[in-house]
């Protein structure tokens, strides 16, 4: 009964290297034309983390049967495609998609085969007018392939689907159990084809009386078809670049939205120390026959962040951050961190104090964030961002994938309990008006989407931000006695005064109801490296650091948290970098790639645990 199949597994693979054109190499594929040296590879991975093809870019070409009932439509979901990519059936190019990190959906054509070809080209070359949301400069390595899950669910004969499934805790009668439910209904005549029935937890499901029902126009507040071949969405990252190609697959289907409040019986709540979850099921049925087109269950979990009186409160308590900042990376398998090297991760987070990570700097694995659901760990996600330049902001096909980018970040993730903030662009320019019009778009888009957490942005300019109003909790990245802590007697001294100073000028600002986390500050230890100086790069002055950073956050009144940089180490380019990153890695993890702790495990633990 439509359930997703997943596709994860092993597929064909080659590799094509520097050749122009995708379309061209696609059509190639599917009709045998093309002759490559095919192998086998595992979906998800990234082509470029393997031995064979590490550090090379060019494009990759998968290619994978898939099973579909003869005249029935079907929705395929990536869970990422990095950097650059095209999905074709048969031959028909469905869409693409250019942030490598960002989940995707394609709809299927209906064919009288059962068999299909899936053809998915893939580039991992930077590329600034066809990839903008990837620049080579970002501190950290940015792969290519089918880095995350695939599945495919088929849509029922009627045509109609159950797009998306969103759960939000009343702010007031969370505790007992009180939600409102949103479910988007695609295809055509959705409102009069189709009922929907929904039960939490182990009750029987029930019909969905007297929910209001509203047309959806336009993209805002439901769904959007990012990625997709139709025009509808506002976040489309098809069309314009790269493609030639006609709009092949109609997408533009009507959005119905089903709204409903409704209590949760015996509820519990959520939190980092008892993470209880509920599920909802919810059945679409054929209006007509009662018979059941689709089943989906939702899980999620009763809690409420708020941000007020200069502080943040979960559940009503006040709630203070001790956490990291994380990649998704591992050497074996660099972005494709197998689940229980993210379970092991999470168990290490939790020994060291942690209640917080924050996703940097990109959307998250829904694996990862399934996990910091079940074990307790708060989360912020961020779209795909880092330190862009102005010429960056001023291109179109930038804000346009930034913007498809947000909208598939918060489709995915909505009902994860663990997420509490979204974030964006890490330190760009936000000292500058040349990011005033991305800024304030996003921050009301967030607010569109999703009115129940906090949005942030980190920033690495505290002094003179210029979009500190717009958030709920002001996000500062700090290195005092790192950067320019050379030719310092005693870089560490640094750390206070900086700390102290930042958040004056930030209260003098009259910013004093807002939060202040310092969501960045830390120092490089190479693995292995003690030396009786104690000097930079040592794991000792790495530990020293870490414990002073502690200190001096957790022990200021306004400061609300801080996520130390970072949990491990992990890969980037040498670049304009190359002198400041020993072996062209970002050594300031506390423990190193393989996830071995350096001096400062013990120091943070007893600091986060104290
Ligand atoms: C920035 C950035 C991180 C990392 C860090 C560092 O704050 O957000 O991704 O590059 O600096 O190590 O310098």
């Amino acid at each position: 009964m439509n359930q997703p199949v997943c596709l994860d597994g092993i597929w064909d693979f080659a590799f094509a290297g520097k050749v122009p054109c995708a379309e061209m190499l696609a059509n190639d594929v599917t009709s045998g034309k093309a002759v490559l040296e095919w192998e086998r590879v595992m979906v998800p991975s990234a082509f470029d983390a393997s031995l064979s093809h590490a550090g090379k870019r060019g494009i990759g070409v998968y290619r994978q049967p898939l099973r579909i009932t003869p005249g029935r439509r079907a929705l395929l979901h990536f869970g990422a495609v990095s950097m650059w990519s095209q999905v074709y059936v048969d031959g028909v190019r469905l869409g693409q998609n250019a942030c490598g990190y960002a989940p995707l959906e394609y709809e299927v054509p209906a064919s009288d085969e059962a068999l299909r070809t899936l053809v998915v080209v893939v580039d991992n070359r930077f590329d600034f007018e066809r990839v903008p949301m990837h620049e080579h400069y970002f501190d950290f390595y940015q792969y290519g392939g089918i880095l995350r899950s695939v599945t495919l669910r088929e849509i029922a004969p009627l045509g109609v689907w159950v797009d998306a499934v969103r759960i939000t805790p009343d702010t007031v009668g969370y505790r007992e159990g009180e939600v409102l439910l949103e479910v988007d209904l695609r295809g055509e005549d959705v409102a009069t084809l189709a009922l929907v029935a929904v039960g939490f937890d182990d009750a029987a499901l029930e019909r969905l009386e007297g929910a209001e029902s509203f047309k959806v126009a336009g993209a805002l507040g439901s769904s959007v078809n990012v990625g997709s071949a139709g025009k509808t969405g506002a976040g489309s990252s098809d069309g314009a670049a790269g493609g030639a190609g006609a709009v092949v697959v109609r997408t533009d289907y009507p959005v119905t939205m089903l709204r409903a409040r409704l209590r949760v019986p015996a509820p519990q709540l959520w939190s980092p120390d008892a993470p209880h979850l509920h599920v909802l099921t919810l059945e679409l049925q054929d209006a007509q026959s009662a018979q059941v087109l689709e089943r989906r269950t939702v899980r999620f979990g009763l809690r409420v962040i708020e941000a007020r009186k200069g502080a943040l409160w979960l559940n009503g308590e006040q709630l203070v951050i001790k956490g990291y900042n994380r990649h998704e990376w591992h050497p074996n398998y660099g972005p494709c961190t197998p689940q229980a090297q993210m379970f092991a991760d999470i168990q290490l987070l939790k020994d060291l104090g942690c209640n917080f990570v924050r996703g940097s700097h990109y959307q998250q694995d829904q694996r990862f964030l399934d996990l910091c659901d079940e074990l307790g760990l708060l989360v912020w996600e961020e779209n795909l961002g880092w330190g862009q330049r102005e010429e960056t902001f001023r291109s179109e096909a930038f804000v346009r994938d930034h913007r498809a980018g947000l909208f598939a970040m918060v489709r995915e993730s909505y009902n994860h309990p663990s997420v509490i903030i979204w974030g964006f662009l890490n330190e760009a320019g936000s000292n500058e008006e040349y990011v005033r019009t991305i800024f304030e778009q996003t921050t009301a888009d967030l607010r569109q989407l999703d009115g129940s957490r906090l949005i942030s942005y980190a920033s690495m300019f505290p002094d003179d931000d210029l979009y500190f109003d717009l958030v709920d909790l002001i996000s500062v990245n700090a290195y005092p006695g790192w950067y320019g802590g050379e030719d310092v007697e005693e870089p560490l001294r640094l750390i206070e005064p900086r700390i102290k100073e930042i958040i004056e000028r930030i209260d003098a600002r009259g910013l004093s109801d807002k939060p202040v986390l310092i969501s960045e500050i830390g120092a490089e230890g190479l693995y292995g490296w003690r030396d009786p100086h104690n000097d930079f790069f040592t794991e000792t002055y790495q530990a020293n650091y870490l414990k002073e950073a502690i200190r001096v956050t957790l022990e200021h009144p306004r400061c609300c948290g801080v996520a130390l940089w970072h949990f491990s180490d992990a890969r980037t380019y040498s670049g304009s970098r190359a002198m400041k990153r020993p072996r062209t890695f970002n050594n300031k993890g506390t423990l190193d790639e393989y996830r071995r702790p350096k001096e400062a495990y013990a120091v943070v633990r007893e600091a986060f645990r104290r």
